[in-house]
């Protein structure tokens, strides 16, 4: 399972092609445009939002509904090409026509000075509009497919928002389905009223200084199989790749898995998840709480994964920070273009499509098969051998 995606913000469409689907594997443009749909919303996004209404479209991979087992072609049209196909346009301008002004006083925070470095570009707009976040219309794409294969398999992905600007949700120890569903309908994707309500006022005073705002989210996986991953490569481990796969997330700066950074204040007794055994018709092995968030030596160890990210606070800020106009080096305040105040909650919604996908890629390197029956039946397999031991 892997996959490419394409696409400058304010260009034609977002791409993507997907590798590895499992032939017969259902898959329809509604529970994809359902997440896109979650991925636009949030209190605090922008106006882009407004002009956009993202739905898949399918070029190749899919017939009656159902995976070929060849690559799967999505397209998300940008609405919003219509109003720059001369500042983004791909065929060199008409004789006597003027490019668009080239914008060279970066953004402190945003991609804009490396990527102009790296690419050798004088226009921050070629870095902004494939550094965009614009992208990750197609992250959350790819995601869900990802979580259709992974509904076969009983494994749902939800997530929630923990913390906007340090203002933090209380709450610890509750039913995790009870959150995410909680958190569906909230605004800011908080399960928390009182917190949710302190959130809005604080995005709305960011607003009105220009500021912006980060946070933190959690993404919670129920239904996974015990041993996905490995302890025997550096690279195989799941929580490294998941780590990975959130800090691919436009502004996420930090990754932490159960217990987090939790773990260094307190001793062994306190960190590690005691086990016991249940016996009965459904006899299994349980543990006494989750503070390892689902992992263990790089494997899912068969409890819910509990993953959080901390994302910094937009760099686009209407309250321009100090810059350097890269061209005549004079100090003068940072680009600003329309961007949100708070993507917290769309980010949250990202990081279960990255999730997913992680998820999903170690689903078809353990279960393998080239039709979803296949797969099953090889994982029904180890489910039993489990189940036995
Ligand atoms: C986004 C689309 C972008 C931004 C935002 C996310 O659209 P536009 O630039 O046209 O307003 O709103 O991206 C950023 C703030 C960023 O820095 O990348 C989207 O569809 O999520």
């Amino acid at each position: 399972f892997r996959f490419l995606t394409a696409g400058e913000s304010h260009g034609p469409a977002l791409t993507t092609i997907i590798e590895g689907v499992p032939a017969g594997l259902g898959v329809t443009a509604d529970p994809i445009n359902l997440q896109l749909k979650r991925r636009q919303g949030g209190y605090g996004r922008g106006a882009r939002q407004k002009i956009e209404t993202d739905t898949v479209e399918f070029l190749s991979g899919v017939r009656f509904g159902r995976a070929l087992g060849s690559p799967i072609t999505m397209v998300v049209r940008n609405r919003d090409w219509a109003n720059w196909t001369t500042k983004m346009s791909i065929e060199p301008l008409p004789e006597g026509e003027q490019e668009t002004a080239a914008i060279n006083v970066p953004r402190p925070g945003h991609a804009d000075y490396a990527g102009m470095m790296k690419y050798d570009h004088d226009d921050l707009r070629n870095v902004l509009e494939r550094s965009s976040a614009r992208n990750t219309a197609t992250v959350v794409a790819v995601g869900a497919v990802a979580r259709l294969l992974l509904a076969e398999f009983g494994i749902e992905v939800a997530s929630h928002v923990v913390n906007i600007g340090g203002i933090k949700v209380s709450g610890d120890n509750i039913d995790l389905r009870q959150v995410a569903a909680l958190s569906e309908d909230s605004p800011v994707r908080v399960a928390d009223k009182d917190a949710e309500q302190k959130i809005i006022t604080a995005i709305d005073e960011a607003k009105y200084r220009g500021d912006t705002l980060g946070g933190v989210f959690e993404v919670v996986v129920l239904g996974l199989p015990v041993g996905l991953g490995s302890y025997v490569h550096w690279d195989e481990r799941i929580d490294g790749k998941l780590a990975q796969a959130l800090m691919s997330i436009q502004a996420i700066k930090g990754v932490e898995v159960g217990m987090g950074f939790g773990v260094a204040d307190v001793p062994g007794s306190q960190v590690h998840d005691p086990f016991f055994y249940e016996g009965g018709s459904d006899a299994h092995y349980r543990r006494g709480s989750n503070n390892a968030g689902g992992t263990e030596g790089g494997m899912s160890n068969g409890e819910p994964l509990v993953i959080r990210a901390a994302m910094k606070p937009i760099p686009t800020l209407m309250k321009q920070l100090p810059s350097v106009n890269l061209q005549t080096k004079e100090g003068v305040p940072a680009f600003a273009e329309r961007s949100d105040v708070c993507a917290v909650p769309a980010a949250s919604v990202v990081g279960e499509a990255m999730v997913a996908i992680v998820l999903a890629q170690l689903m078809r390197q353990k279960f393998g098969g080239d039709s979803i029956g296949q797969m099953r039946a090889s994982y029904e397999s180890y489910r039993k051998t489990v189940a036995d031991r």
